[in-house]
């Protein structure tokens, strides 16, 4: 791995978090202190172009005006009330979320893997009063690679040993299956325990592994078939990142259960919410479920301005044709050490081929000497996810530095 030179105030605050900080990342070595749109700024004034988006939270760019300003106003107004009451904000955000997404009701939360618990539990508790599983019988299916948070539930449905490895024992009831292939799907929902399957439309950690076209819509019809719920994961794959509203939308496939967080907020702070109809949501009754900053009114201002910016400035047309330009780009570089470039709408990612297994970070590394910030993904795997404000400008900007830092390992 190459070494880097570092600024010396990066140096004091790398320290900083060295002793006093859990060693539960690793980061690439840049201490960042102020962010606008798709750029960020170091501790050193330096200017960078953000491919990360903080995993899809940020698309409509880091401090969105309208976004902040939501915040600060209802900030100095009233920030948490606990659900012991209500708040004038949480009805007219109930209603606002459901009307835009074409549910019920919603259930919120703040982060996203509390939104998959929240999934998980209304499924299983449908699965009881509802489908008429036996107690304690509901199976829930996943996906292999997939990654919907750090629980010891998430933990549970991971096929990725960094994730589960030496957190045990695991949460029963949990079944894996292959992505992408609906036979052995079919298999496990034919099972009459199942509850649901949760599945993201695109697997993003795994490195955007994109299904083959029809699977999305071949699930929805086998959850029917076998009366199972089919939960979306859309944390990070919705809110205008592949191009559409939702990822599901590409098939027009409506889930039972919709699970959104991340750019729900802008990146402001963690709101998630899980969206589901009456039959559902009604599953689960007062006092069963719930969180202290749930529903609070500084996350629903928040998330009210966050969801009326993608469609305001038509983020997911913006990210359908900015990501075309970016892949056509990128594949226009012809580097050797491109093996793929794949994606849908700004979430996308490259497989890095080269003897060196740590060149995918020491690309980074390069990248970000350059001003551009990006981070591997499994190892060989690099995401390339900037906020869907970008101009097509800055695309071929940010396409030509990638060029040159791949030119330094060839
Ligand atoms: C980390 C990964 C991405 C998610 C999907 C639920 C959640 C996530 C599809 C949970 C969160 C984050 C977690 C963050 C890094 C990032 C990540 F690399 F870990 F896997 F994006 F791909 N569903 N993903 O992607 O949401 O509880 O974090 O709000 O843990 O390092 P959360």
């Amino acid at each position: 791995m190459r070494e880097t030179s570092l600024g010396e105030q990066t140096s004091r605050y790398l320290s900083l978090e060295e002793q006093y900080g859990a060693h539960n990342y690793h980061p690439l070595p840049v201490v960042l202190e102020r962010g606008a749109g798709v750029f960020l700024w170091d501790v050193e004034n330096k200017r960078y172009f953000d491919f990360l988006s903080g995993y899809s939270a940020v698309n409509q760019g880091h401090c969105h005006p309208r976004i902040v300003s939501a915040l600060t106003e209802q900030a100095s107004k009233l920030t948490l009330t606990s659900r012991a009451f209500h708040s004038n904000l949480l009805g007219e955000y109930a209603q606002y979320i459901t009307s835009y997404f074409g549910y019920d009701k919603v259930l919120p939360m703040n982060t996203g893997v509390e939104g998959g618990e929240t999934a998980i539990k209304l499924a299983r508790r449908w699965g009881y009063t509802v489908k008429g599983i036996a107690e304690n019988r509901a199976k829930i299916v996943f996906a292999a690679g997939n990654f919907w948070g750090r629980t010891l539930a998430a933990v549970s449905s991971s096929t990725d040993p960094s994730s589960y490895k030496g957190f045990g024992p695991f949460m029963p009831g949990f079944v894996i299956v292959p992505y992408n292939n609906l036979a052995t799907l079919e298999v496990a929902l034919s099972d009459p325990e199942v509850a649901a399957f949760m599945v993201e439309p695109i697997q993003g950690e795994a490195g955007v592994v994109i299904p083959a076209p029809g699977y999305l819509k071949a699930v929805r019809e086998l959850c029917y078939q076998y009366n199972v719920l089919l939960i979306a994961d859309e944390i990070q794959t919705g809110l205008c990142r592949t191009g559409k509203m939702l990822a599901c939308d590409h098939e027009n496939v409506r889930p039972d259960v919709l699970v959104l967080g991340k750019a729900l907020s802008g990146g402001v702070f963690p709101v998630s919410a899980v969206l589901a109809d009456n039959d559902v949501m009604l599953a689960i009754k007062p006092g069963e479920h719930g969180s202290t900053y749930g529903g609070n009114p500084l996350a629903c201002a928040v998330a009210m301005a966050a969801l009326a910016v993608l469609k305001d400035e038509k983020l997911a047309q913006a990210a359908t044709e900015r990501g075309e330009q970016l892949r056509a780009g990128l594949r226009d570089l012809q580097s050797p050490l491109m093996k793929t470039v794949r994606g849908k709408g700004l979430l996308n990612a490259v497989v890095i081929r080269h003897d060196n297994p740590e060149a995918a970070w020491d690309i980074c590394l390069a990248l970000m000497k350059r001003g551009l910030l990006a981070k591997p993904t499994h190892g060989d795997k690099i995401r390339f996810a900037p906020p869907l404000t970008i101009t097509a400008e800055q695309v071929d900007e940010c396409v030509g530095i990638i060029g040159d830092a791949l030119r330094e390992f060839v």
